[in-house]
This record gives C-alpha cells, structure tokens and sequence, in this order.
C-alpha cells in the first residue's frame, strides 16, 4: 500500500511506516475521539453537551451562603413611677422584696424615683418583667395604694 493511501488509525507495519504527517494527523485523531471536543477556528473548544453540563451546574449553584442567626430576646426594664401618696418606707419594703434589692439599694432607688418622676428598678426577659411589675403594684393595691411599676422594652 503506497504511504498516501494509508487510511488513518491504520496499524502499519514497522517497515511501512508512514511519514511524519500523517503519524500527525493520526494523533490528532485520536485525541479528537477521545476528548469529543468541537474545532473552532484552531481553537478547541468542549462540546455543546459538556457546555450545557457545566452551565446547569453552575446555574444551580446558589451564590450567597444562607447565614442563620439567632437574636437572642430583647430585654424589658421595670420602672418604678412616683406618686404622691405612697409612703417612702412601704416603696421601699417592696422593692426588697420583689427585686431583691438591699435596704441600700432600694432606698436610692425610691429617692431617685421621687425625685426625678421615675427611675429603672432592673432588667429582665420580657416576661419576668411583666410579672414582677404586676405583683410589686398589686402589693401597693393591696394596701390601698397608688405605686406603679411599668416595663418598656429596651432599646
Ligand atoms: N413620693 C412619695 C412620697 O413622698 C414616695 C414615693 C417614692 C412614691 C417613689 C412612689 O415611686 C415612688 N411619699
């Protein structure tokens, strides 16, 4: 078989081996079937199909990690309000009592409250607050007297 009749892939014998263009053209070939990739221009390109492969994996990959926080709740203040009407010493007793204040404390806290028109007693969860303000102004109804504890959020 004359060289340029050689078919490409063709194993040849040793003696008949082609020449050097077309032992190319065979390699080329070869990685042509292997990779399945597209001729564009001198240019290798991948094939559509590998193309769609990798954009639907891409474009099903999200792009920003979702971050889960967690707000912890936010805290509630009691305030003790002034009036004109209950006595200092009874503001006192209840504000130990219900707040665990010592004598020191509760005290500074009245004359703060009395002279000012209000003053924080603590913070707490929101419904510790609540239910500690309820039953420091039930104590003063109790005794038939006006003294008011609030909550607000805090800021
Ligand atoms: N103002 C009251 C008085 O003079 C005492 C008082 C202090 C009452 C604080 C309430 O939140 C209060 N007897």
């Amino acid at each position: 078989m004359p060289y340029d009749e050689v078919q490409a892939g063709t194993v040849m014998p040793e003696r008949r081996l082609p020449g050097r263009d077309i032992e190319r053209q065979i390699g080329q070939r070869r990685i042509d079937e292997r990779f399945q990739n597209v001729r564009m221009g001198g240019a290798v390109v991948p094939s559509l199909s590998e193309a769609g492969s990798a954009m639907s994996k891409n474009a099903t990959k999200p792009r920003t990690k979702v971050k889960l926080k967690t707000e912890r709740p936010r805290l509630h203040k009691v305030i003790l309000v002034n009036d004109d009407y209950t006595p200092r010493e009874f503001v006192v007793i209840v504000l130990k009592g219900e707040f665990r204040m010592s004598q020191e404390q509760a005290h500074r806290v009245m004359i703060t409250a009395h002279r000012r028109g209000s003053c924080v007693v603590a913070v707490y969860a929101k419904d510790v607050a609540e239910t500690k303000a309820a039953r420091a102004t039930q104590a003063g109804s109790s005794q038939g007297y006006p003294l008011l504890f609030t909550t607000e959020p805090e800021e």
